[in-house]
């Protein structure tokens, strides 16, 4: 079925529908905020009070950051200017679509570099691939970080563990000290309080087994000497665990009261350092989002 395309509260929206699984990415943001599995599992969560007009970035959904994590830039918002601008559709499949953002249409003062940014976003019945490329078009090497902030669908919580974060080091953001290492010893971590954490160095497969369904995120990224090179170098990447439990989720407008209780962001990025990008050079981060 082709893509199809949607206007709501002023903004486009793309539904790509293949082989009964379906997905929704808004324009604004290159946000996916919806993926639905030809098996019925809806995978995706966003926010019952989510900004959805283009003011503010979704609340939800695959919102992707860059250039920066968090705000080490202070004169640049949280989490930088790519989840919060009007982003191009290049070309779109029966099963994908490709979109774009560049310096000619967004950037910053206080990173004032050439860049593309483009997001493939592919659906399978049981599989969605959303792959994140930076580009340095420019003549000038820059420093980034990127991440692909994917809001999960867990249903409840408090029966949901997370598998395959044992033995990685991980910064605790919700901590006094947010510079030191941790080890993850839990086999299988339960999610019962705010959490924030970077584990560093953790790409690959993480299983959030919930009580419905078993929901799988694989992060990878890897090194592009050229957009038409032929192969790419693996590059080891970060895996970010958030959920702001309830005193942090009623404070904010645009995230509902009661919403902690059903998702948890699983997040593979580039962010537990700044990364230099020569010019010429590719950063891709691609996250495969499946259940079993
Ligand atoms: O990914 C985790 C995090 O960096 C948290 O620290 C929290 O700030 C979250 O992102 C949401 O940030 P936002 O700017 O979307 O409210």
């Amino acid at each position: 079925m082709p893509v199809s395309e949607v206007e709501e509260n002023g903004q486009k929206k793309l539904i790509i529908e293949k082989d009964g699984a379906k997905a929704e990415v808004f324009l604004f943001g290159a946000t996916v905020t919806k993926f639905e599995t030809a098996s019925g599992h809806s995978l995706i969560w966003c926010s019952k009070t989510a900004k959805l007009d283009g003011t503010k970035a979704i609340r939800g959904g695959i919102p992707l950051v860059f250039p920066q994590f968090g705000q080490p830039i202070k004169e640049m918002a949280q989490h930088g200017f790519a989840r919060n601008n009007v982003w191009s559709c290049a070309s779109k499949t029966d099963d994908s679509v490709t979109l774009t953002l560049d310096n000619t249409k967004v950037t910053h003062d206080a990173w004032p570099f050439a860049y593309k940014l483009t997001f493939k976003v592919s659906v399978e019945a049981e599989k969605l691939v959303t792959s994140y490329y930076v580009q340095n078009i420019g003549s000038d090497s820059f420093p980034f970080h990127c991440l692909q902030h994917t809001y999960l669908n867990v249903g409840d919580i408090t029966g949901t563990k997370v598998i395959g974060l044992k033995s990685n080091r991980f910064l605790d953001k919700t901590s006094s000290d947010v510079t030191s290492l941790n080890f993850e010893t839990s086999e299988s971590a339960e999610i019962s309080a705010f959490t924030d954490r970077v584990y560093v160095g953790l790409g690959g497969e993480v299983k959030v087994v919930c009580p419905s369904k078993t929901i799988v995120v694989e992060g990878r990224a890897s090194y592009w000497s050229t957009l038409e090179a032929s192969e790419s170098v693996p590059m080891a990447s970060d895996t970010v665990v958030w959920n702001p439990w309830e005193a942090n989720a009623r404070g904010m407008a645009d995230f509902d009261d009661e919403g902690y209780k059903e998702m948890l962001c699983i997040e593979p990025g580039l962010v537990s350092a700044f990364h230099k990008l020569e010019p010429g050079k590719v950063m891709e981060l691609t996250q495969v989002l499946g259940v079993i």
